[in-house]
């Protein structure tokens, strides 16, 4: 199961404005509720497609902002944070409806927090059949009207447009033709294992936990395997029983590290010899010391952040130093993205928090699940944010969250730092020696 890295696309403006018309429009079928009552699109809709010009899309139809009373204010919270997650800000305007009510706030809103955010901001007109004839009474042309509502964009000039009637479906070409000139430069997805040459094996260390899901194995595992193959480079798969490779008994955990060896021995007969052990984080114990110095080790909860961060893991390299700093007086926060049901040994929720309790006894550690983050007040309260690999939330939403940690200046680092940071700084210099950072 590959993970997909889609452009995103949010479709923003007041309610009315024809956002859910232009949902529909782009999937070409009847996704959102389009309805002439005001603020029938509540929650965030999205939906994923192909568009043969733009690749793999997300598209997130959003709820109008300027709805009043305490549901409005629902609503707009979550499409401002859905603005936080997107490459394209397509803001809708009915420059008519604008002109008449002589209110822009809606519109400024948007302009202004896409360009704080850094996010591309392309404009649609809807130009309708049904609103225009209203500004007769006006005395104004469209013209006018649409010239008041640039009024209010940052960056004028760069800021490109539309003008459409967007219930002609047959528009549809021109449609996706400016949402592709709307996209950003230098969207290019970072690879898995960016360091490695095509010939020589890598052993993948999957010891399979009783949280490991039947019939299937872990996404950064799929992928892994997946882009491997994809690479030519040869793949050996090995599980060690965690179980008795910790157990007291020399005996029983030599017998595990011997198996283990011969196996890695066979490998090592492959041309240029084994060029990576990538292991579950959890088992950066054992691996640590097994596989020989000479053998480059990583983990696949690293191999995953460093992709969802876009290739740039010095946040996490230098918010892992935080770990130095902790005392029984401090308080961390496991961010863990996937929702799964925690049982007995899980890495969030009892092997970190039991490594922190032993060290730093009496410290706070609260967890984050799924699609919730704490806002960047909340976030203030906390000394470390370690993370999951974030193998199942977008390299745009791991962006957001990021932008949130560095609002409230708090340091950010991940499961497998954590864990390598545990086992001593040789062990987390090794883990991060394949990637080149300090
Ligand atoms: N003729 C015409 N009608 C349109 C156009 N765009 C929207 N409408 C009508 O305007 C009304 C509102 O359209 P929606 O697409 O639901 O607007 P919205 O922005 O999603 O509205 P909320 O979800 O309530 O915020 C519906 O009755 C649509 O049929 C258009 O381009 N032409
Ligand atoms: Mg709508």
């Amino acid at each position: 199961m590959a993970r997909v890295d889609r452009l995103v696309i949010g479709i923003f403006g007041r309610i009315n404005a024809g956002k859910s018309t232009l949902m529909n429009l782009l999937t070409q079928q009847e996704t959102s509720l389009v309805d002439s009552q005001p603020g029938t699109t509540a929650d965030i809709k999205s939906s994923v497609m192909e568009i043969h010009s733009l690749g793999p899309v997300r598209i997130l139809d959003t709820a109008g902002l300027d709805e009043a009373s305490d549901l409005g204010g629902k609503k707009r919270k979550k499409a401002l944070a859905a603005l936080e997650e997107v490459d394209i800000a397509l803001m809708v305007v009915d420059p008519v409806q604008a002109f008449i009510s002589m209110q822009l706030e809606v519109e400024e809103l948007i302009s202004s927090m896409a360009a704080r955010k850094g996010k591309r901001l392309a404009v649609v007109f809807n130009i309708r059949s049904d609103t225009w004839s209203l500004l007769l009474n006006t005395g104004a042309t469209v013209s006018e009207a649409k010239e008041f509502c640039r009024s209010v964009l940052p960056d004028r000039k760069n800021t490109i447009e539309l003008s459409a009637d967007l219930s002609v479906r047959e528009d549809y070409l021109s449609v996706v033709k400016f949402v592709a000139e709307s996209k950003p430069e230098g969207l290019i997805p970072v690879p898995l294992l960016p360091f490695l040459n095509p010939r020589s094996p890598v052993l993948m260390h999957i010891p399979l936990d009783a949280e490991s899901p039947t019939g299937r194995l872990l996404r950064p595992q799929e992928m892994s395997m997946e882009y491997l193959l994809r690479m030519m480079v040869p793949v050996g798969l090995y599980r060690t029983d965690l179980a008795l490779a910790r157990s007291g008994s020399s005996l029983l955990s030599n017998r595990e590290k011997d198996k283990f060896l011969k196996f890695l021995g066979a490998l090592e007969q492959g041309s240029g010899g084994v060029q990576l052990v990538i292991t579950d984080s959890q088992a950066i114990d054992v691996m640590s010391r097994w596989v020989p110095e000479q053998i480059p080790l990583t983990t696949f909860s690293i191999m995953m952040i460093n992709q969802t961060a876009g290739g740039d893991m010095s946040l996490f390299a230098e918010g892992v130093k935080a770990m130095d700093t902790l005392t029984s007086a401090s308080r961390v926060l496991i961010a863990e993205a996937c929702n799964h049901d925690r049982i007995a040994e899980d890495i969030g929720t009892v092997q970190i928090p039991s490594k922190l309790e032993k060290l730093f006894s009496g410290i706070t550690v609260d967890h984050s699940f799924g699609r919730e983050f704490p806002t960047s007040d909340e976030l203030e309260e906390y000394d470390l944010v370690i993370h999951c690999g974030g193998c199942m939330i977008s390299r745009q939403k791991l962006s957001a969250r990021i932008d949130h940690l560095a609002g409230a200046v708090v340091p950010l680092t991940n499961y497998g730092f954590a864990l390598s940071w545990f086992e001593g700084p040789q062990v987390l210099s090794r883990v991060l020696e394949p990637w080149k950072v300090k």
